[in-house]
């Protein structure tokens, strides 16, 4: 049984003017895209073949002899999270939950904004930052590469491309303005919350 490529959540040019319709074709139909027919090709006529993803990740994670498997199963479900973490006019406030929650953690919502952006600049090279639900506490949280919170038990509520793919044909090398623009423009709060309250 091969995985499908979910439809994104809106229109490819819908997030312009802060995310091209040309980065979301290149993104979904050529780099999510590749990670899902090499995720195909990795577990056909496999013990894997008829798993879940998420099963798939957990069990191949920080295994050096399935790195392959888990960076391709891995990066199909970080971007499949990540199409739903933005929306067209996101930005703004997070509902009342996801206000408080984040208030007992970082004090405000510019702290939390200010230190997510820390932990999107410092990734060094490919990764992801993440807003996490550790055991009841929200944390930031960085990756490498095809990395994700699942694989240390945390649950993710919220994340941001910093690989150069999401970012260089509209920001060049100016990371620090995708993720603001992400944060400020972006950011869909109500599917960040929802993830809160699942
Ligand atoms: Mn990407």
């Amino acid at each position: 049984m091969a995985f499908n490529l979910p439809p994104l959540p809106y229109d490819q040019n819908a997030l312009e003017p802060f995310v091209s319709a040309t980065t979301m074709d290149f993104h979904y139909n050529k780099h999510h895209q590749t990670y899902l027919n090499n995720l195909n090709n990795l577990v056909a006529d496999t013990i894997w073949q008829d798993c879940e993803l998420e099963q798939i990740i957990m069990q191949t994670a920080a295994q050096e002899q399935h790195v392959g498997l888990f960076n391709n199963a891995a990066q199909v479900w970080n971007h499949t999270f990540f199409w739903s973490c933005m929306k067209p006019h996101g930005g703004g406030n997070p509902g009342a939950a996801l206000t408080a929650r984040l208030n007992e953690s970082f004090g405000t919502l510019d702290s939390f904004k200010d230190q997510f952006k820390q932990a999107a600049l410092g990734q060094f090279g490919s990764g992801w930052a993440w807003l996490v639900d550790n055991n009841g506490v929200l944390e930031i949280m960085k990756t490498t590469n095809a990395d994700l919170p699942m694989a240390y038990g945390k649950k993710a509520l919220l994340t941001c491309d910093v690989w150069e793919h999401a970012y260089y044909l509209d920001y060049q090398n100016k990371r620090a303005d995708f993720v603001q623009v992400f944060l400020d423009k972006l950011v869909n709060w109500e599917f960040a919350e929802a993830n809160l309250l699942a």
